[in-house]
């Protein structure tokens, strides 16, 4: 069995291997912890311990690597991708703890949010101060399973503004509630053991509509979660989490929500009328750790790109099976831009790929530029990428476009889409599939795109 780590045991194991820093200094709400994240960007974890206004400590970038990720599931950097595969097919049920849990050490009633939690606002044009670490827990009526999610959600005194695009399981979870005229019971949890992180960044075709997440939660952990009873509805909730959130989704409301920095390093800003949570009750650990997620760094980004990844390897290999590896490049920040590559057996084969890549799908909505490579590119070194591109492309026959495609928060995709289609929330964009193989044939003529070397006997 591997290693299960609850949020503060995993912090506790990076700090072991030097991978945490510690501030002392005081540190503002507004901007304040943008301005340590951004130090310490793509670097070890780091506990803000001094948030000035605040009791509660601040952590954050605890998937600051790549690495981090593998190490929480027990497996090397280069099984990554493979093992969440397999494992998220594998599911662990919860079990229901009969003793008190941590995460409810303490309970406030009525809470005022602002006051409780420090939520920090993140950048200049954000509406206010932020929740981005908190995965939402949520029951279909009908269905047995738990789903849970990520999603940005604005802190007021009393109430969240949630943006939930519209593909998401948890919106389809709200709005059948909201046609039946009910709120849809919800717990926000910050600070969960970590396979609940990744989990709740999972695509549909690794976790869907019907799963238990808490069970392919436990499924990456190989071990299961540990849950109690939320105090305000039924939910089964992590009972080792720092803190959080209970509360419901009202049926019949809707509020403007944003601007927020966002991954692409843009302000996400259409009028987005979205729902809104009403707290019940926060609970918490004594000496609980706010967990804050800063947008557009690393953590965002391996955080959204790994399970995407995983997602994506599934879905091409049961398409096309020449595919070996998938690499979606923090560059594009690791959403827009992917590389694949291929054992490739057929001309047409990297066509298949590329059309594959672009079908229906949550991660493929978000990519706009796929490169398709032999097996001799490693994906993940973007200079031998390049090179690939530099020396096996010809732009007239080998770059595919294909436009009016959905999009989700594109910039470029949202200024060519027309008003009445943004309304509706409808973005739009085009794609581009560039085949940078080899064509099989040139073994024949010449060694062409061999690239240069020494004989082997000389090294
Ligand atoms: C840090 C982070 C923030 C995210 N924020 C949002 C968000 O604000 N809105 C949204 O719809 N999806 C957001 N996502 C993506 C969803 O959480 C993710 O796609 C998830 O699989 C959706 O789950 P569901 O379909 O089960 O509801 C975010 C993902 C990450 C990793
Ligand atoms: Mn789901």
């Amino acid at each position: 069995m591997s290693k299960f780590y609850t949020f503060r045991e995993f912090l506790g194991y990076l700090e072991g291997k030097g991978d945490l820093v510690r501030l002392k200094e005081p540190v503002n709400i507004d901007y304040g912890v943008t301005k340590a994240a951004r130090k310490y960007d793509g670097g070890p974890a780091v506990i803000l311990e001094n948030i000035t206004g605040f009791d509660m400590p601040i952590a954050l970038g605890i998937f600051n690597r790549r690495c981090n990720i593998a190490a929480l599931l027990d497996v090397s950097e280069d099984l990554l991708i493979e093992t969440i595969i397999e494992r998220s097919q594998k599911p662990v049920k919860p079990v229901l703890t009969k003793g008190p849990a941590p995460s409810q050490e303490v309970v406030i009633e009525t809470p005022n949010l602002l006051r409780e939690i420090p939520f920090p606002k993140h950048y200049e044009r954000d509406a206010g101060r932020y929740c981005t670490s908190g995965v939402i827990l949520a029951k279909d009526l009908d269905g047995p399973g738990v789903n849970v999610s990520f999603a940005r959600m604005q802190i007021c005194e009393d109430k969240i503004l949630v943006m939930i695009n519209d593909w998401r399981h948890l919106i389809t979870m709200f709005l059948k509630a909201e046609s039946l005229g009910k709120n849809l019971p919800v717990a926000i949890i910050i600070g969960p053991d970590p396979v609940l992180w990744l989990e709740g960044a999972m695509p549909d075709g690794l976790a869907g509509i019907e799963a238990d997440e808490l069970a392919v939660a436990g499924g990456l952990a190989k071990a299961p979660l540990t849950v109690t009873k939320a105090i305000t509805s039924d939910l089964p909730i992590p009972a080792n989490a720092e803190i959080i959130i209970e509360g419901e989704m009202i049926a019949g409301k809707r509020e403007i929500e944003g601007p927020f920095g966002d991954y692409p390093k843009i302000y996400d800003e259409p009028p987005r009328f979205n729902p809104v949570i009403i707290p019940s009750v926060i609970t918490r650990r004594k000496d609980a750790i706010y967990h804050n997620i800063v947008p557009a760094m690393y953590e965002h980004f391996w955080l959204g790109g790994v399970p995407r990844e995983a997602d994506l390897l599934k879905n091409l290999q049961r398409n096309v099976r020449c595919v070996r590896k998938v690499h979606l490049t923090p560059g594009g920040v690791c959403r827009f831009h992917l590389v694949v590559q291929i054992e490739k057996h057929n001309d047409l084969e990297p066509r298949d790929v590329i059309m594959a890549a672009m079908a229906p799908g949550e991660t493929s909505r978000d990519i706009k530029v796929i490169i398709v490579v032999d097996s001799d590119i490693d994906p993940y070194n973007l200079e031998d990428v390049e090179w690939a591109v530099a020396t096996r492309v010809q732009w007239d026959r080998d770059a595919l476009v294909v436009g009016r495609l959905p999009a989700a928060l594109d910039p470029a995709a949202v200024v060519h889409t027309s008003e009445e289609a943004a309304k509706r929330d409808e973005c739009c964009g085009a794609k581009i599939g560039i085949d940078a193989t080899k064509p099989l044939y040139s073994g024949k003529l010449i060694s062409i795109f061999d690239k240069v070397d020494i004989p082997s006997e000389s090294e």
